[in-house]
């Protein structure tokens, strides 16, 4: 799973010069290992959309330069993208800092790890590598609303940042952009970019018996611990993926000072307000902490 992969500090990977943390992706260099390990990643995801990922994943997928052999250049990435919704990809070293990060984000730039991860880490890494921020987070930024929604995040993080709130509003994004479902008329499907850039967690987050399935509020997410080790214990559903789009509009000030009052909620807990579509059985977690 690919879990932990936001939950380092920044800069392991060592400041660049520019301010804005961006690299030359430097395409050219890549290695025809480092292809391979692209392909390898892209065949078998590709295979487990279909039923699982939402359609507007799907159609974004479609509608990219994305092919199995060989890792996406930056720059024909942010063509297509830039006529759809006027979104940008950029290269980074690794993670950077939130400061950095949400400014791009405000800017309509995503920024996207330069490097590919190593072929002993294809299900596991900590830090976001090429497939997880393109194959993961690119497909979506080609649909309107979630386009705007990550940009409100943005914004809402350099905002966040300065009331001391950060917490909660990185509670919203990690289960909404990186671990959430959505409800389509045929069935649960993903939107995260966390769970659509895992073998694993793609399976165990729609088809498992183990994790809990709540309908998404806003509020109640602000207040749940996650996991960054491991499958998430509580998935929350979207009914509809306008549902970001109401978020991305309104001031989260209000739910900050009602949420800050409110205890923390721990992932795998539900409360009795909540609309559980599946009370999980818990068997993965418990499993793991008997081991
Ligand atoms: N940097 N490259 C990169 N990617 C991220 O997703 C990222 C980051 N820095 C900070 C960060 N995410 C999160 O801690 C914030 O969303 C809260
Ligand atoms: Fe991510």
């Amino acid at each position: 799973m690919l879990a932990a992969l936001h939950g380092l500090a920044a800069g392991e990977s060592g400041r660049p010069d520019n301010a804005d943390w961006t690299i030359p992706q430097g395409w050219e260099h890549y290695t025809a290992a480092e292809h391979a390990t692209w392909k390898t990643l892209f065949e078998r995801q590709t295979k487990l959309l279909p039923g699982h990922a939402c359609d507007a994943f799907v159609d974004g997928m479609k509608n990219l330069p994305l092919a199995a052999h060989e890792i996406p250049d930056f720059r024909k990435l942010s063509d297509v993208l830039l006529r759809h919704t006027g979104w940008q990809v950029v290269a980074v070293p690794g993670l950077v800092p939130d400061e950095v990060f949400f400014d791009h984000l405000a800017k309509r730039r995503f920024p996207a790890g330069q490097f590919i991860r190593k072929p002993h880490e294809l299900d596991y890494l900590q830090e976001p590598d090429v497939f997880h921020d393109v194959f993961g987070h690119v497909p979506m930024l080609m649909n309107p609303v979630m386009a705007d929604y990550i940009q409100a995040y943005g914004q809402g993080g350099l905002r966040a940042l300065q009331l001391g709130k950060l917490p909660l509003l990185s509670r919203v994004y990690w289960y909404t952009v990186e671990f959430g479902l959505v409800q389509q008329a045929d069935g649960l499907r993903i939107y995260g970019a966390g769970i659509a850039s895992s073998r694993t967690e793609t399976l165990f987050s729609v088809e498992d018996g183990s994790p809990n399935r709540v309908a998404f509020d806003l509020e109640r997410v602000m207040r749940t611990l996650y996991r960054i080790d491991d499958f998430q214990e509580t998935y929350f559903v979207l009914d509809h993926l306008d549902q970001l789009l109401e978020l991305a509009h309104i001031d989260f000030a209000g739910a900050y000072d009602r949420v800050s009052a409110a205890p923390e909620l721990q992932p795998g807990e539900l409360l009795a307000g909540d609309r559980v579509l599946h009370r999980g059985s818990g068997r993965h977690h418990a499993s793991r902490k008997g081991a």
